[in-house]
């Protein structure tokens, strides 16, 4: 009940932003697999406003979170579960993502 009333709140948020006809929105998604982020290496739209989806689908990996320094972000990511990671909107440049330890990494460039 309470998940529920989350998610119409966000949807109400993002139709509010989409109505005013502003904000681009762009979703991401990533998985963690025996291989690291799959993609690691992401292109996105300067100016939008980006939403990154994690899946973590394997034990088999050091990555049970995902951060992002320059927006100190972390968050944690729970087996086969989907984790929504709220970036903002992007500059142009390169934004860096890891994994709690910072040894498996990505990156998105948005241009
Ligand atoms: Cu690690």
């Amino acid at each position: 009940m309470k998940n529920l009333f989350f998610a119409s709140l966000i949807t109400l948020t993002f139709g509010t932003a989409h109505a005013a006809g502003k904000e681009v929105k762009e979703e991401i998604k990533v998985q963690v697999t025996e291989n690291g982020f799959e993609p690691s290496q992401i292109k996105a739209k300067a100016g939008a406003h980006v939403v990154m989806k994690v899946t973590r689908t394997t034990d088999n990996t050091c990555a049970t979170a995902i951060q992002f320094k320059e927006k100190k972000i972390k968050k944690d990511l729970p087996l086969n579960k989907e984790i929504s990671v709220d970036l903002g909107t992007l500059k142009k440049g390169d934004i860096t993502f890891a994994c709690g330890m910072d040894m498996l990494s990505g990156h998105i460039v948005a241009e």
